[in-house]
């Protein structure tokens, strides 16, 4: 028998679905068991059962220099060899700090914090403290971790009162979270119409990586730019995943579009437990001990965490990288491209839609294939390439994918998607 399978059936003993989170569990793509993993090295994971595999999940897209990368382990363990955990300012949270406010076009204070649910939550509570107002726009298909608030889904029409999208979240938590269809200007338009008093944010993906990969329609940024100014509230762009992926300043440096609060994650956080929330200090400063808005935690600007993220966003500063991102990028895109298909990327991250017609919204990323995205993700993983185990997900390129990962996945694919 299978190591996995008997991890797996023990998981299940003791963990909710034997997984930590949902989306492990492979239960979107009918994968059977998932793997458990061995260890990762560069652009390959390897499972207990010895079986390798090309990632293109990279932990769901912290990794931008792949598994295991030499500098950011050594920087781990150093600092792991001075203590853990202190609950106390260090040097390391300073200098974070100051790399984030020096790459986030927008950003002249930030707040360090566990996980992008944790930012996310604390950015939405900052935005209420700030202007004094409780409701908040969100978009469909939009997804910003897992506080009560923020699971809310749009019912019918246009622009709703969100519906608490999971039991147990309260219909008061999601009562004030109004949910729009992304890249529908004219839907946001009026729902700040007819929320707009009462607003204190909008909160976006500035692009959609939760959906699978949806940019922007042109202008759609600028325009929420533009209510957000008339009715007073605060634009948030949540770049936990574009955050250092689709450049430097992430989709704020992209497209040009600055937003009042940023929420960042992932590659932030150089692969460990850390992410961040900034923004103006005139915002920022609202937060206490230097105002009355309360966020707090224990594990904030944890050590290794910040010697991790260092590594990474220091090395980021060498435009280079971004350069070889788009490549490896654009030559992947190409080569998964096909009939049948629609492959969507920004940069860095891309997804591989299983239906003829461009996604702009969440409702028409539904409308994809998703047996034969099951099918997709299971012929490749047969194969030795390990992508997202779900179509509302994107798959990321590292520095660690060379031409060699780019061939061996457009390969595996081609059988398949030119059927
Ligand atoms: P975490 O709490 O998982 O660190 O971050 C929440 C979050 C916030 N904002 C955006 C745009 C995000 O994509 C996420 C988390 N992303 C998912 C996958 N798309 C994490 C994977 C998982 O849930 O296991």
């Amino acid at each position: 028998m299978a190591l996995r399978t008997s991890l797996f059936r023990r998981a299940r003993e003791v963990t909710p679905g034997g997984v930590n989170s949902p989306v492990r569990a492979w239960q979107a793509v009918g994968g059977g068991e998932p793997f458990f993993v061995r260890r990762g090295d560069g652009a390959y994971l390897e499972d207990v059962d010895g079986n390798r595999y090309v990632d293109w999940v990279m932990s769901w897209g912290p990794l931008v220099f792949g598994h295991a990368d030499p500098e950011v382990v050594e920087a781990v363990q150093e600092a792991a060899a001075e203590g853990t955990s202190f609950g106390a300012p260090t040097e390391r949270e300073v200098e974070l700090a100051e790399e984030i406010t020096d790459a986030v076009p927008s950003v002249e204070k930030v707040r360090l914090v566990s996980s992008g649910a944790e930012a996310a939550m604390s950015a939405v509570r900052l935005a209420r403290g700030f202007t004094k107002r409780d409701r908040i726009l969100k978009f469909e298909g939009g997804y910003h971790g897992h506080a009560d608030g923020l699971l809310a889904s749009a019912g019918s029409g246009l622009a709703t009162l969100g519906i608490p999208l999971s039991p147990g979240v309260p219909s008061a938590a999601t009562a004030d979270t109004v949910v729009c269809p992304y890249n529908d200007f004219a839907a946001a338009a009026a729902a700040v119409e007819r929320y707009g008093e009462g607003l204190a944010a909008v909160l976006v993906e500035p692009v959609a990586g939760n959906m699978g990969v949806v940019p922007p329609e042109p202008g759609f940024l600028e325009a929420l730019r533009g209510l957000c100014d008339a009715a007073g509230a605060l634009l948030v762009f949540d770049e936990v995943i574009t955050g250092f992926r689709v450049a430097r300043g992430g989709a704020q440096e992209l497209y040009g579009v600055r937003p009042d609060l940023t929420i960042l994650g992932k590659i932030a956080g150089g692969g460990l437990p850390l992410a961040a929330f900034g923004g103006g200090a005139n915002v920022m400063d609202e937060l206490a001990p230097s105002g009355p808005v309360y966020q707090a935690g224990t594990l904030s600007g944890n050590p290794l965490a910040t010697a991790a993220a260092l590594v990474v966003l220091r090395r980021l500063r060498d435009p280079s990288v971004y350069e070889q991102l788009e490549e490896t990028g654009a030559r992947l895109e190409a080569g998964l491209s096909g009939p049948g298909v629609t492959v969507q990327r920004v940069g860095a991250m891309l997804t591989v839609f299983f239906r003829e017609d461009p996604v702009r919204t969440f409702a028409e990323a539904s409308e994809s294939d998703l047996e034969r995205y099951g099918a997709f993700f299971r012929h490749l993983l047969e194969r030795g390439i390990y992508v997202a185990p779900s179509q509302f997900e994107a798959m990321f390129v590292s520095t660690a994918h060379g031409d060699a990962e780019v061939e061996a996945t457009v390969e595996a694919a081609a059988e398949l998607l030119r059927r």
